[in-house]
């Protein structure tokens, strides 16, 4: 379980980022003037973006036919909360987990990004896995040794211990940021290595590479789009609104849909970071990238990167109010929430013109 941590309190991260001190990554001009255009009207390019460095990034390479690790002179990826550590099974690599293997024999390890707001890559190193499912759902299996994990998602990737034995750590890197957690696997009598908690160089951001890889092993039976929703992902970065289809929770605009049909949402977004989106509800298929029509993975958190659009397709078989949102909790408590609403459910609860409350703290 991957997770991230921060020293600073989150209300105090969150009251941070809406008065716009807390963006890291954030070039001061040196002119001294703010480079932001606030005609844009969303994340401009000039905010958080670093110039171009060595970042790693992920690449599919044709010869080993494998998901793999590379070097790119790209842009270190734009996030906006800048954590103290990244945590696996809630450990620090000084204190990482030792897990105890038999050489010869094949492990499975369900990674999941519990993080709030820190996507992942992960790296098996030496060993080469086999990528069995994503969100808990099979795909064809796929090799490789570096992934992309987005906040909430989930990897199953099989791996098979060597006869000789050893110590075999498994790491994740943040995206944006030189940070690192991970677990060592270890066959008796071998001796574990120290690992630094920091990379010497950070990571770009995630991007479409393994998504346009994955096929579903059971997809959705053939059938059109009966019915095609649009999902605008936007935000403000001096006022730290993220909306969909340019409304913020509470005022959100519902998505809505007839129910026992197939509904395909199309994603579309205009700002520089990433954002991993995730139905409640549902399993949908992704069914387009950039144009391309594939027949993609089964999944519930779509990691939806700048400049791309996607579109997924589910069965509306399951009645009722279901919330779509990013799963960057700073973005999701910013406003990047709306819900599907079948036509007949429930909307007892459904005050879409109720101002947020505040929430009490009973801890
Ligand atoms: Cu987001």
């Amino acid at each position: 379980m991957l997770s991230d941590f921060s020293f600073t309190p989150p209300e105090q991260i969150l009251k941070g980022l809406k008065s716009g001190m807390q963006t890291p990554n954030m070039k001061k001009d040196p002119s001294g003037e703010k480079s932001e255009s606030s005609s844009l009207g969303k994340m401009s390019g000039s905010m958080g973006k670093s110039s171009p460095a060595e970042v790693i990034a992920q690449k599919w390479d044709d010869q080993k036919q494998m998901l793999v690790r590379t070097m790119l002179r790209a842009p270190e990826a734009e996030i906006d909360v800048k954590y103290d550590a990244l945590l696996a099974n809630r450990r620090t690599l000084d204190d990482r987990e030792i897990i105890s293997v038999n050489a010869g024999e094949s492990v499975l390890l369900r990674l999941i990004a519990a993080s709030s707001n820190q996507n992942f890559y992960v790296d098996t190193g030496t060993l080469e896995a086999e990528l069995l499912a994503v969100d808990g759902k099979a795909v064809q299996p796929i090799k490789g040794n570096f992934f992309q994990l987005g906040v909430a998602q989930r990897l199953d990737l099989k791996v098979t211990i060597p006869i000789e034995g050893g110590a075999y750590p498994i790491l994740a890197q943040g995206e944006g940021t030189k940070l690192l957690c991970g677990v060592v696997l270890v066959t008796k009598e071998a001796s574990v290595p120290q690992l630094s908690r920091t990379a010497a160089v950070s990571t770009a951001a995630l991007d479409n590479t393994q998504e346009k890889r994955l096929r579903a092993l059971n997809p959705l039976p053939d059938h059109p789009i009966d019915c095609m929703l649009q999902a605008a992902i936007g935000g403000n970065m001096a006022t730290y609104v993220w909306t969909i289809n340019g409304a913020a929770y509470p005022n959100r605009k519902s998505l809505d849909i007839r129910g026992d049909e197939r509904v395909g949402i199309s994603f579309s977004i205009s700002t520089n970071m990433g954002h991993p989106m995730h139905l409640h509800g549902h399993d949908f298929e992704v069914v387009e990238i950039d144009g391309e029509k594939i027949s993609g993975a089964l999944r519930d958190t779509l990691m939806v990167p700048p400049g791309s659009r996607m579109t997924v397709a589910f069965d509306a078989d399951n009645a009722g109010i279901w919330p779509l949102h990013c799963h960057l909790l700073y973005h999701l408590d910013s406003g990047m929430f709306t819900v599907v609403k079948y036509g007949g459910a429930d909307t007892k609860f459904w005050q879409p013109t109720a101002q947020a409350k505040a929430f009490a703290r009973s801890n």
